[in-house]
């Protein structure tokens, strides 16, 4: 069975957009996964610590991988790109989180989805928002509605 996921790609350090920009590629060359389609890329201020702005972006994909292996992929992605996990929510080369998986909830221990921030955070909902305007979440809120709520200041499409 193909799996539907929806993942949220930030990046403020070495490059931001050219991090984002080869990550989409290496999402594509996991084993058994395709991508779907892409937002365009967002300029935003940098929530936490003080810290460069950020590129943030979402793309779409399929995957016969079940959501742990997936999620392992993209931490060796993350890692690929020399990441150093110092600061929590701190600056990094790459940020790839895991927003939504098919219609599922899930909390394990090293997965929780719906992405925890994600209902409050302009830079993930306003690129999901251009890519799937007509989805709701797992709990049945309409996305636009949650677009509609978050603070939109500091963020601007490039
Ligand atoms: N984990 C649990 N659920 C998930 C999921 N749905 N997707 C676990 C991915 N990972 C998930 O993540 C820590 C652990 O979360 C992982 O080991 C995984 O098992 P991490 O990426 O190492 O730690 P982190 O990034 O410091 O924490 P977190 O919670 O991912 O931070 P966020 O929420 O990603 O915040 N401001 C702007 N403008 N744009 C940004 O992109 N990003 C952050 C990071 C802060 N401020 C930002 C941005
Ligand atoms: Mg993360």
């Amino acid at each position: 069975m193909l799996n539907t996921v929806y993942i949220g790609l930030g990046s403020n350090l070495d490059q931001p957009l050219q991090q984002v920009t080869q990550a989409l590629e290496e999402i594509n060359a996991i084993t058994g996964t395709t991508l779907v389609s892409h937002s365009p890329w967002y300029k935003s201020t940098a929530v936490g610590p003080i810290q460069p702005d950020f590129i943030n972006g979402v793309a779409k994909a399929h995957t016969s991988l079940d959501a742990h292996r997936f999620l392992t992929a993209l931490q060796a992605i993350e890692q690929a790109h020399q990441r150093v996990r110092k600061e929590h929510w701190g600056p990094r080369t790459l940020d790839l989180d895991i927003l939504l998986w098919n219609n599922d909830t899930i909390a394990t221990e090293r997965l929780t989805v719906p992405h925890a921030f994600m209902t409050e955070r302009s830079f993930v909902l306003l690129p999901l928002n251009d890519i799937a305007s007509e989805l709701s979440l797992p709990n049945g809120t309409p996305l636009k509605a949650l677009v509609q709520q978050c603070d939109q200041t500091g963020i601007e499409q490039i």
